[in-house]
């Protein structure tokens, strides 16, 4: 899809306006806190809280969102002055990937955050932000079988379908907001590591992602900087729009998951976001990431358009995302897009529907295997548009006051050139079984 239907597609989205307050929509509304909160009313002070104080809680990942109407599962307490949030899931996962590149494996992805958010007088407030996962140890052999999926390393070798593990400090993050006027909130935050002005919320956070536990294939063209090094982010938000910019380390984690890869600020990023309403948020950024692989030099401008969606239904929420994103290599001068739609449907309170559809374009398949890669080069060039379609069902079954529980399964069907069939067999598929735990408030 060329660039301006996808600049066409944002305005679409912009389109939609419906009556809000001007920077409401960018603001965790009131009730929200109510019902997200673990606290009884009286005992939450939160009337104590000033404007910047709710605009920081909103966010989740140093600055990306969701659409602010979604209720990110949380448990919220005071302590003392202090607000503080707790956030965290964990899948269980069998998987099963079909063919000669194919494998089984159970793993466990997983990541907790903490944050905690003071305000300073009438008009600004400080978060700061623990996230963690114990995906090093939980996801063994530094990579989980997902067919096409490329990026980072294990073992001195590019991965090649597999999806590699995070890094245990996912994020640690200082943010300071402050009001300056009405209508308009000034942010600035650093984080040894976090996520900059970059793409579109990450999948392990994304709403329309969050009964998915398996990773996108457009993961390095769209979110993959959502664990970047020494980032310091300004960001304006004025009325329902929002401009950020970035610096950061832009190497990608090394496969040493336990450790902080630390580097200087040596990459850039931009993003305006537009909030038509509570219910929407949608981004168009820019980037250039500094040599980001250890498997090639040179570095990556990145693009990204994206479009989320999340409205309450049935005491749940429908929550849908539209993705672009664009890495274009300055060492061969290649484009190479990605494309992301997906979705989760309550039909009950219990039980949701998600589905996932990806076209990427991948230029690393054979990467590993360079006597292989150069054959197939010459012959039939080196980058193949994949189709990824996923389509599953989570059931949720209530045990815990703080812990949401469910079980699920998803099955993945491609679509590949006939070139690389020998590699993969004429229908690839993939499938998913999990269990979930989640901390929630209690209903
Ligand atoms: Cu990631």
């Amino acid at each position: 899809m060329p660039l301006k239907q996808n600049f066409l597609l944002l305005c679409l989205c912009a389109s939609a306006l419906a009556e809000s307050g001007p920077l409401d929509v960018q603001l965790m509304p009131h009730d929200r806190m109510m019902q997200g909160s673990a606290m009884n009313m009286a005992t939450m002070h939160m009337d104590g809280m000033n404007t910047a104080d709710r605009f920081l809680m909103n966010l989740i990942t140093g600055s990306a969102v969701n659409p602010s109407a979604f209720a990110m599962p949380m448990v919220m307490k005071n302590l003392g002055s202090w607000q503080t949030m707790f956030m965290g899931q964990a899948f269980l996962v069998d998987t099963q990937q079909s063919g000669p590149r194919g494998g089984d494996k159970l793993f466990a992805p997983n990541w907790f955050m903490g944050m905690a958010e003071h305000s300073v007088g009438e008009r600004s407030a400080f978060q700061f932000q623990l996230m963690m996962s114990l995906d090093p140890a939980t996801v063994t052999g530094r990579r989980y079988p997902l067919l096409f999926q490329t990026g980072e390393t294990a073992f001195g070798k590019p991965l090649v379908d597999a999806q590699h593990p995070h890094d245990l400090f996912m994020g640690i993050a200082v943010q300071y907001a402050r009001t300056l006027t009405d209508t308009a909130v000034l942010q600035l935050s650093y984080s040894p590591v976090g996520d900059p002005a970059l793409g579109p919320i990450a999948f392990p956070h994304r709403a329309s992602a969050i009964e998915i536990p398996q990773a996108t294939l457009g993961h390095h063209w769209q979110d993959s900087t959502h664990i970047a090094n020494n980032v310091v982010t300004a960001g304006i938000a004025y009325q329902k729009i929002k401009l950020e910019a970035s610096g950061f380390y832009g190497r990608e984690p090394n496969e040493n998951r336990w450790n902080i890869d630390f580097g200087p600020m040596n990459s850039w990023s931009a993003r305006l976001w537009y909030f038509p309403t509570a219910n929407w948020a949608t981004q168009a950024s820019v980037g250039r990431l500094a040599n980001p692989e250890a498997s090639h030099t040179g570095d990556v401008v990145r693009s990204t358009a994206s479009v989320h969606y999340s409205h309450p239904l049935h005491n749940n929420f429908w929550s849908s995302s539209l993705i672009w994103g664009r890495n274009h290599s300055t060492s061969s001068g290649r484009n190479t897009n990605s494309y992301a739609l997906e979705s989760v449907l309550p039909l009950t309170r219990h039980n949701l529907i998600t589905g996932r559809a990806e076209l990427v374009d991948k230029d690393e398949l054979f990467a590993a295997d360079h006597a292989l890669e150069d054959r197939i080069a010459a012959r039939y060039g080196s980058t193949f548009r994949i189709g990824e379609y996923t389509i599953g069902y989570t059931h949720e079954i209530p045990f815990f006051r703080y812990l949401g529980t469910a079980i699920g399964a998803n099955v993945e069907f491609y679509s590949l050139p006939p070139a690389i069939k020998p590699y993969y067999g004429n229908h690839p598929i993939g499938g998913n079984v999990y269990v979930r735990v989640r901390l929630k408030s209690p209903e």
